[in-house]
């Protein structure tokens, strides 16, 4: 993205929601995406999922399946199998939090769809993972960044029931070093620890991934199809498999293509000082 693209809002979070994703590592922001965009996702979600039921076929070069049980379908690496998934990965709200989050510009490191569905055997843990510990993160103007910053929006409304996104609230600067199943005992033993997404269809769960997360656990009969796209400062590398279509590339503006790219690796420590200093 070049530093001049104006149309990604800073500050994009209020000081609530930059204090909220500060203490417990997530906020959940809602009406990021308004109810035709949630529907042009889930239909087009739901029809890739139709699509490899019938053929076995993916939708398109340079992406996968991480599952596809029917408890759990997933599609990943999205920008360029659909018009509705790019612009959800380019969403400049969307961007412009992880902006603000991370510290500096930053590029898409991975991007997925998933249908998650009731299990016919309840599980009777969370599986709460994290990739990494808050090893790669910094302080500037007594705010806390993190090199690592995922946006998942839930395409359905989410009650108690419907499984949620499930975290261990304030465990994103919890080091290393402490042994995850320690962590996870702990809170266990207190489930007030434990926040489970409850929210409108269209909402963006943020948070980082340093916070101990899982997917939630599907009580009632509804399917739980969400997006997500996870961003990295422009000088870090995109997961393996989610390298973006060398083709699709070449059809896009300067701006989207560094987005999707990181290619713009200079300058980082420069928009990193002027996303501190808010617009007027
Ligand atoms: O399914 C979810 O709500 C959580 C997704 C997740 O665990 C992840 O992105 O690593």
């Amino acid at each position: 993205m070049n530093d001049e693209a104006n149309s990604i809002p800073f500050p994009a979070l209020t000081q609530a929601q930059r204090l909220h994703i500060e203490i417990y590592g997530y906020v959940i922001i809602e009406n990021v995406l308004n109810q035709s965009e949630v529907k042009a996702i889930v239909d087009t979600l739901y029809g890739i999922e139709d699509d490899f039921r019938r053929t076995g076929e993916l939708p398109g070069p340079s992406c996968f399946n991480t599952s596809t049980t029917g408890e759990f379908f997933r599609i990943d690496n999205l920008p360029h199998l659909a018009p509705c998934f790019f612009d959800y990965v380019t969403n400049p709200h969307i961007v412009g939090m992880a902006q603000e989050i991370i510290g500096g510009s930053v590029r898409l490191q991975q991007s997925d769809a998933h249908i998650r569905r009731p299990l016919a055997e309840k599980p009777t843990s969370y599986g709460f993972h994290r990739t990494m510990g808050p090893t790669y993160h910094h302080i500037e103007n007594g705010l806390y960044h993190f090199t690592f910053i995922k946006a998942l929006t839930n395409l359905t409304d989410l009650g108690p029931d419907d499984g949620g996104t499930t975290v261990i609230a304030g465990t994103h600067k919890i080091p290393d070093e402490v042994p995850r199943d320690a962590i996870i005992d702990a809170a266990l033993a207190d489930p007030s620890l434990i926040h489970q997404v409850e929210a409108p269809a269209g909402s963006t769960l943020l948070f980082f991934e340093s916070l101990m997360h899982a997917a939630g656990i599907i009580r009632s009969a509804e399917d739980r199809p969400l997006i997500l796209s996870g961003y990295l400062p422009v000088m870090f590398q995109a997961w393996n498999g989610y390298d973006p279509d060398p083709d699709f590339l070449k059809t896009l503006s300067d701006e989207h293509r560094i987005l999707l790219t990181g290619e713009h690796k200079f300058n980082w420590q420069r928009r990193a000082r002027e996303l501190s200093q808010p617009k007027d």
